[in-house]
């Protein structure tokens, strides 16, 4: 199996509803990921131990997903010096507002990069760990170039309807 360029966590199996919208991209763009279920708070050790190992394997960022109390993508950045993307999930009471909020707020030398709440933020993140990697790939960098030149070409094609 080829070595994971990026490292994908979410808090729960609950959120891969959302983050497989960054693994989404990643595949389509043949970046190579690992993508792992591990919580800041149900399984810290086997958290850190996971950080370790992947970054050993090494990989060029982390993107990091989780919900309400979400400290998942913090303590990803406390043990790692790599960029850390992360994506604050749709909560159910808050709106994913607690988790956005969480993730955003971290204190001065931790930095993490936050996305927006859901899906459109899964996908950002890992349209960002691409361009990321595509800074020393020239391959990459023209893959994302043809996908911004397309996305462009399917919005002026549209063709709004006529009122009746
Ligand atoms: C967070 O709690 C997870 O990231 C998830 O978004 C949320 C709910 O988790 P489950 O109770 O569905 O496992 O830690």
């Amino acid at each position: 199996m080829s070595q994971p360029r990026v490292g994908i966590v979410m808090g729960s199996q609950s959120d891969w509803e959302v983050m497989q919208h960054a693994a989404r991209q990643l595949k389509d763009f043949a970046v190579t990921y690992e993508a792992r279920a591990l919580s800041a708070h149900r399984t810290p050790d086997l958290l850190i131990e996971w950080i370790t190992r992947i970054e050993t394997a090494g990989v060029s960022c982390f993107i990091a997903g989780a919900g309400g109390a979400a400290h998942l993508a913090g303590v990803v950045a406390a043990k790692t010096t790599l960029p850390v993307l992360a994506v604050p999930m749709p909560s159910k009471h808050l709106a994913g507002l607690d988790s956005l909020l969480s993730m955003v707020q971290m204190p001065r030398g931790i930095p993490v990069a936050t996305f927006a709440i859901g899906e459109a933020g899964a996908a950002n993140a890992g349209l960002f760990a691409v361009a990321m990697l595509a800074l020393n790939d020239k391959a990459l960098a023209r893959k994302l170039q043809a996908f911004r030149t397309k996305q462009a070409e399917a919005v002026q094609a549209v063709k709004l309807p006529e009122l009746p």
